[in-house]
């Protein structure tokens, strides 16, 4: 059911639905069919397509050489609550015409930034209360809240690892009230992005100290949750650089073994980022990998980067055989804990029209269900997982089997060696894997 405001904002388009592969009508899904069940469950299931509050109703395209060029109808009103409002009526009738069933956001997404603490809190409460009628009327639900710490410039040092125990104070106060937003919302899961928890120089930084401040931090703010009732899952979402030279979170496996070495890993799982992967010179399916042989693949930002240049472009996904690879993680993991597939993807900046969103997240969507289509057709009727196996079955049984019990030592490695021929050489296969993916697509 769509849900428009006092105004519709998106005129002309309606509900978006699957039409199929043939249909001509640029304002349909071609492959994201919500019912369709994949390996037992339904594809809006496996997904939980969420709408990035930001890059939608927020920025509107501005980069370091220009300021923005889209203009929302939204943002006319001079009154910041009125302008609040506006906004998230834009907000859930573009998410209730998708038929997508999640949305996620920052703090400062919701209304903007107040000159004191007490008056931000003030906004928020009002503004969530609105959201939630909107929530209870349309059944859209929330994937995960956060709270933007890295764009006032109090935190230009840094938040919960700023050296200044005042900005760490502050930052505790604003996450206190975006947590609080979360739970009134119903949120289903919490995110921590590292915004500019990293450094520039180490010079003039004391990692380690920062390192146990950054674990404090979230320890104060997962007992407080947990206080309050939260019962959803804490997300960390790494990233190497940007806007810091040095991130903490820099990738998946930093971000395991830190939560690891604090005592973190049974309340927090990871929110892995396409874009933040290729950053870290990491493909999305290593990432995806790492986090899922820990146990901890909770949620997914969906985009992409650009093979071209070297930062963070957001752009949304196209790349059929990139998330094939993805979906063949995804679907041998059992999915996502807790989170879903959350477009954190920005339309260009010459991309000027309203509507362009919509085609933006219909290519994304489209993109997710076919690649997802493809892993399940290659998972179920190719030889993709016996040949995977093949090249380990001599740990199958045997010496092989005793070595993953562990009851060899290295003597006897050493013994079973030197009693046996030369190892023969056996081909790793990678083209023939590769073209398996080219097959089924
Ligand atoms: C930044 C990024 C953020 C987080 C939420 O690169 O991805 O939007 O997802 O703070
Ligand atoms: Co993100």
């Amino acid at each position: 059911m769509i849900l428009t405001g006092d105004k519709e904002f998106y005129k002309g388009i309606g509900s978006i639905k699957y039409e199929g592969k043939e249909s001509d009508n640029p304002f349909s899904f071609k492959f994201y069919n919500p019912e369709k069940k994949v390996m037992g469950k339904s594809m809006a299931e496996h997904f939980k397509f969420a709408v990035a509050y930001w890059h939608s109703f927020c920025g509107q395209g501005g980069d370091p050489f220009g300021p923005g060029t889209q203009q929302f109808p939204w943002d006319s009103s001079s009154d910041p609550m009125q302008r609040a409002r506006d906004k998230a009526d834009a907000a859930f009738e573009f998410i209730t015409k998708m038929g997508f069933e999640y949305f996620c956001f920052h703090d400062v997404d919701l209304v903007d930034e107040a000159d004191s603490l007490s008056e931000n809190e003030k906004r928020l409460h009002e503004i969530g209360e609105y959201i939630s009628q909107k929530k209870q009327d349309s059944g859209v639900k929330l994937l995960w809240g956060t709270a933007n710490c890295f764009s006032n410039p109090v935190y230009m040092n840094g938040a919960a690892t700023n050296p200044d125990f005042n900005v760490v104070a502050r930052a505790g106060a604003q996450i206190k009230m975006a947590l609080d937003l979360t739970i009134s919302l119903g949120g289903e899961n919490y995110v921590f992005w590292g915004g500019r928890e990293g450094y520039m120089s180490l010079l003039n930084t004391d990692m380690g100290r920062e390192l146990d401040h950054m674990a404090q931090f979230l320890v104060m703010a997962r007992d407080y949750a947990r206080s309050r009732g939260f019962k959803g899952t804490f997300f960390i979402e790494p990233k190497p650089m940007e806007p810091m030279k040095h991130q903490y979170d820099f990738d998946a496996a930093t971000a395991i073994g830190f939560l690891r070495e604090y005592g973190l890993e049974k309340d927090f799982k990871l929110n892995i980022e396409v874009n933040h992967a290729t950053l870290a010179q990491h493909s999305f399916e290593h990432e995806l990998t790492v986090a899922a042989n820990a146990g901890m693949l909770g949620s997914i930002d969906a985009n992409r980067g650009d093979n071209q240049n070297g930062w963070d472009t957001d752009q949304f996904p196209v790349n059929i055989y990139e998330v094939t690879e993805a979906m063949l993680v995804f679907l041998q993991a059992g999915g996502l804990k807790g989170g879903g597939i959350n477009f954190d993807a920005k339309i260009r900046r010459n991309s000027i029209d309203l509507e362009d969103i919509f085609h933006a997240h219909i290519g994304g969507a489209d993109t997710f269900a076919r690649a997802l289509l493809t892993a399940e057709k290659i998972l179920t009727s190719s030889k993709f997982t016996s040949l995977r196996n093949e090249r380990y079955a001599s740990f199958d049984n045997g010496q092989g089997q005793e070595f993953e019990n562990g009851s060899l030592t290295l003597e006897d490695l050493s013994d079973i060696a030197l009693k046996s021929k030369k190892p023969n050489r056996i081909s790793g296969k990678q083209e023939f894997f590769e073209n398996i993916i080219n097959q089924f697509i």
